[in-house]
């Protein structure tokens, strides 16, 4: 993975705030969980498969890799009127910037094979766009590969979907993750809720043995040799200001980190140059 071109990715980060909230909080607090099975899309070198359109409300994202390279889900919603064909022809004129009336709705970030990390996300009615933002060896972002695919949001669900109260509370801000509690280990219902001014994600790693999470940041950048110095475990793709989502992840003891890759709107560069990183031990 090339970091350079998150550098490149946008300017736009703050053109949108966000009224992408949790329309009803006392939904979100119910503790109970009906017909919450996992939307699944699948995704390739270098597309996805999976539903045109889905009914509003509180859905749990899964994505299912069936690629050769790294890949995630991040939903944007589109204003403005635009549509995806719109976004297409965006893309294919700045391939290293999103445009400026996209809204970022969150996603399932990277994560290995089989595990059953998720994101449970509230999409709001309208056309959203997901697309994967991870670059390709040469730089190129997977969105510009092929790797965006249009949805329709219409409708409520048949059944009215409520969460469980998640174990921990991340907290994003301009440029730190702040952890409620510590993380136990097994599989963790976390609420990430941005608090900062920028759209921000969430990268899990879990880190080998000895290594920081500087160490994995600096493994993935072009001309790195050695072995891995940590895993990409799950994790959500960025959120607006003032919105949260639910990160389903898996946990084992042992050292984690926390990293945001998303380019900073004035500087460019990405956060986790400004200090947003963090790390933590799993009991
Ligand atoms: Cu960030």
């Amino acid at each position: 993975m090339r970091f350079t071109v998150f550098s490149l990715v946008m300017g736009l980060c703050t053109a949108v705030v966000s009224s992408w909230v949790w329309a009803d909080d006392r939904q979100h607090d119910a503790a109970l969980r009906t017909g919450a099975e996992p939307v699944v899309f699948v995704a390739h070198d270098y597309g996805f498969k999976g539903p045109d359109r889905l009914p509003a409300g509180l859905t749990t994202v899964r994505i299912v890799n069936e690629g050769h390279d790294l890949h995630h889900i991040q939903f944007l919603k589109l204003q403005q009127g635009k549509s995806a064909a719109d976004f297409r022809i965006a893309i294919a004129a700045d391939p290293n910037r999103l445009p400026g009336w996209v809204q970022y709705a969150g996603g399932p970030n990277v994560h290995p094979a089989g595990s059953q990390a998720s994101a449970t996300v509230n999409l709001t009615e309208g056309d959203y766009v997901l697309i994967c933002w991870i670059p390709d060896k040469n730089g190129v972002p997977h969105v510009a590969l092929g790797m965006q695919k249009a949805l329709s949001v219409r409708g409520g669900k048949p059944v009215k979907v409520s969460l469980p109260t998640p174990s921990v509370v991340i907290k994003q801000i301009d440029y730190q993750f702040v952890l409620s509690k510590p993380v136990h280990s097994g599989l963790q219902m976390i609420e990430v809720v941005n608090h900062g001014t920028q759209p921000h994600e969430v990268v899990v790693v879990k880190l080998r043995q000895g290594a920081t999470v500087k160490d994995v940041i600096a493994s993935f950048e072009p001309g790195a040799s050695g072995p891995p110095k940590g895993e990409l475990v799950s994790g959500i793709t960025a959120i607006e200001r003032d919105a949260r989502v639910i990160l389903t992840g898996e946990f084992e003891s042992g050292k984690y980190g926390l990293i945001c890759f998303v380019p900073d709107s004035v500087t460019g560069r990405p956060h986790f140059l400004h200090g947003m990183t963090t790390e933590f031990t799993v009991e």
